[in-house]
């Protein structure tokens, strides 16, 4: 006669298929984050290089009636409100921003960023390769977490790139490495060791 499974069999059964699914789930996460970060670490480097190309540290503003004549007329190239995050278009990104601590371009910077015809990096360099999905309407470059990418021109932070600045994307925990000591999985363009 057969036997039917007992209760007991069959709880057995069940948990080794949640397992065997679990591990799979857990295989497959690990693959999507490695994916992001190679995404990321792409993007960091078109960026990186592109700004590299263009050379421009800084963007010449003619003064002008919206401008004060005391204000400077040398602005910072890419990260022209001086907030830490590489910029979208200032015409575009007015509006409240989607990152907290992004801060928003006010009339001044966009009266400038006007008069210099600058729309910042997406922009100003239209033929990006950029994986998919990799930018918003704003005109920001966007890591694989959906958040634009940080630049610095304190080259003391990057000492073995050979560059005057660094892109980096603030990673996976969405916490500042250079800020932070805890935020330590960053993608950045520049090597840590020389
Ligand atoms: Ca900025
Ligand atoms: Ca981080």
């Amino acid at each position: 006669m057969r036997r039917a499974f007992t209760l007991i069999e069959l709880l057995v059964v069940i948990s080794v298929i949640l397992a065997l699914l679990a591990m799979g789930f857990a295989g497959f996460r690990g693959s999507l984050s490695s994916a992001r970060a190679g995404n990321t670490q792409t993007v960091v480097n078109v960026v990186a290089s592109a700004i590299s190309g263009d050379g421009r540290r800084s963007l010449v503003v003619r003064q002008a009636p919206a401008i004060p004549a005391s204000d400077p007329l040398v602005m910072p190239n890419w990260d022209l409100n001086r907030d830490g995050w590489l910029d979208g278009d200032p015409s575009m990104d007015p509006r409240v921003p989607k990152q907290p601590s992004v801060a928003e371009f006010t009339p001044l910077d966009r009266a400038r960023a006007a008069q210099a015809k600058y729309r910042g990096l997406l922009f100003a360099a239209s033929n990006l390769a950029l994986p998919k999905g990799h930018q918003d309407s704003d005109g920001h470059v966007l890591d694989a977490w959906g958040r634009p990418l940080r630049i610095s021109a304190a080259s003391a932070t990057y000492p073995f790139s050979g560059s005057w600045f660094g892109v980096w994307s603030i990673g996976p925990d969405g916490i500042d490495g250079i800020a932070n000591a805890d935020g330590g999985d960053d993608i950045r363009s520049w090597s840590t060791t020389p």
